[in-house]
């Protein structure tokens, strides 16, 4: 059997697929230029089917459970980790195909070669970021930076090639020490080309991290600023619930969450960044009076509305933390659309977003609801760029999966379209499902009531907008105890629970379940998060 050299094409292929990973991270960090992996990453997600997708992402996220990271901060990382991961087998793939054809096909490996393979693997991806990318800068200016990279990644293959390959027998007189000499060289080589990758690779990731650390830090800290200033004029503004007496149980998670704590989940890989200044909210379709709304216009024409909020996504296990809760800001979808005069005929609104995803909301809904809103401000501020600047759209009652963060333009329309997560066989309604979560058995923050301990339990339950009547616990499998309800910030926000369990030693399994307002249980049978959101009792091992 022919030796096709393919092991040494797979080194050489990861010896400079490495580096050029590393030099685009560093210029998307620095230049805003496009980092390839996660085009095809987000490109790949896009257009697979949905259940291998919502598959992936199970798979994914039981890992995570399993390994016991939490889900809101490690996902997206364990996203780009794959993308970069995949980006690179591609690189060491081709390598090897590369080495086998020149090999069998006894090609010359020499410039025209290295540009045939740079144009053959790059070209593919060149074309893919500008379609999908998210990068601002100039479209000739990415396709001059990428084929640049892409040329001399292929150009350093086809000279590894030649290095690397023993020329043909009669041309090198053979003698052993001939032979051996060229041994040397070929080690000699992929050492260097070792270190000359690790150096490239190590030094443009490294201050590609630094970078987007030092940007990550700065969006952070205005974040920061923005909390510092909730807090400050906090008091003063006070929470509608201020001087309710039922005190959450230490280690209960926050009952208005930090901005910069608050779970973000977005279809790419990054959060999709829109510049303020040059957007504008086409609403177009059927209707009589088109319109084209800045954001000043958005804010200053319609009256503003402040609601407490609680988002959460559909896709979360029972006690999940992809949920959180912050005032939004923003205007009555009602108002907006009386002044582009919908026609009669239409029935729902086709709203696209920056990064692609879209959703179909029902005219009759927004009728029935004031309350649904274009908004504009969280916590205050203008929307954090992750959590879909300028605009993003609020429905009481429903999962995150409704509602598009980075919108860019509404449609008005009679046909009905699957949104982009009903396409990949999740909810069509995607009604908020009941639930109550234990967060905390504060073991230590006894209460000593005269010779009676009482430990504190507590954590949320949420029903959309539905409220919540009751909250119960019980230990060991005992009697439903009913817990104390703190008054929500509002009626679309969690509610907050506490019940102070007198103590025994021992280890202790503790169970919730809650009510809605009107009285309606919630699901005590355990389902999956697919299709219609996780149900199920949460339960909470402590020992004492
Ligand atoms: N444009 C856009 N909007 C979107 C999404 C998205 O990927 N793109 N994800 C949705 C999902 S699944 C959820 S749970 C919420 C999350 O909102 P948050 O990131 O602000 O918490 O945004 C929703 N809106
Ligand atoms: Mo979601």
């Amino acid at each position: 059997m022919k030796k096709l050299n393919l092991g040494n094409g797979a080194l050489v292929g990861a010896l400079l697929t490495a580096p050029l990973i590393g030099v685009m991270y560093l210029a998307a960090q620095v230049a805003g230029l496009p980092f390839v992996p996660f085009d095809l990453f987000d490109w790949l997600t896009r257009v697979l089917p949905g259940p291998l997708i919502t598959f992936g992402i199970d798979l994914m996220i039981d890992t995570m459970l399993w390994l016991g990271a939490s889900v809101a901060d490690t996902a997206k990382t364990a996203e780009q980790i794959m993308a970069v991961l995949q980006f690179f087998v591609g690189g060491v793939i081709a390598g090897a195909i590369f080495f086998g054809v020149v090999t069998a096909r006894k090609i010359k490996s020499d410039f025209i070669a290295g540009i045939v393979i740079a144009a053959l693997f790059g070209m593919p991806f060149i074309t893919l970021s500008l379609a999908v990318g998210q990068s601002t800068v100039p479209p000739l200016l990415q396709i001059l930076w990428l084929a640049l990279l892409f040329l001399a990644w292929g150009l350093a293959l086809s000279l590894a090639y030649r290095r690397l390959t023993p020329v043909e027998p009669e041309a090198t007189a053979g003698t052993d020490e001939t032979r051996s000499v060229e041994r040397m060289n070929r080690r000699q080589f992929l050492v260097r080309l070792g270190a000359a990758s690790a150096v490239i690779t190590v030094a443009g990731a490294g201050v590609g991290a630094v970078l987007a650390r030092t940007e990550q830090r700065r969006q952070e800290q205005a974040l920061e600023d923005s909390a510092a200033h909730q807090a400050e004029t906090g008091d003063a503004l006070s929470f509608p619930n201020a001087n309710d007496p039922v005190m959450t149980a230490p280690g209960t998670r926050p009952e208005y969450t930090p901005i910069k704590d608050h779970y973000q989940v977005f279809i790419r890989t990054e959060p999709t960044e829109i510049d303020g200044a040059g957007w504008v909210l086409p609403i177009t379709g059927m209707v009589d009076n088109p319109l084209m709304l800045t954001l000043d216009d958005i804010k200053d024409k319609y009256e503003a509305r402040d609601q407490y909020v609680t988002i959460s996504c559909i896709s979360g296990r029972v006690g999940t933390s992809l949920i959180g809760t912050t005032q939004w800001t923003g205007v009555s979808l009602q108002k907006v659309l009386a002044e582009v005069q919908v026609r009669p005929e239409a029935r729902y609104l086709h709203i696209n977003s920056g990064d692609g995803f879209y959703e179909t909301v029902d005219l009759d809904l927004i009728a029935a609801d004031e309350r649904i809103m274009l908004c504009y401000a969280w916590d205050g501020h203008d929307l954090p760029v992750g959590h879909g600047f300028p605009l993003r759209i609020w429905i009481p009652d429903r999962y995150g999966m409704k509602q598009p963060k980075w919108i860019t333009g509404i449609e008005v329309t009679d046909e009905y379209k699957e949104g982009y997560w009903v396409e990949r066989n999740w909810d069509e309604v995607a009604q908020v499902k009941t639930t109550s979560v234990i967060d905390t058995v504060a073991v230590n923050a006894v209460i000593e009531n005269g010779e009676q301990k009482l430990v504190p339990v507590g954590g949320i339950a949420f029903s959309g907008d539905r409220g919540i009547s009751q909250v119960e616990v019980r230990v060991d499998g005992g009697d439903w105890q009913e817990a104390k309800l703190r008054s929500p910030l509002s009626e679309t926000t969690w509610v907050i629970w506490r019940y102070d369990w007198p103590f025994a030693e021992g280890e202790h399994t503790f169970e919730v379940r809650c009510a809605e307002g009107d009285g309606t249980p919630q699901i005590e049978e355990t389902h999956a998060n697919r299709p219609s959101g996780a149900t199920g009792i949460d339960s909470y091992e402590e020992s004492i």
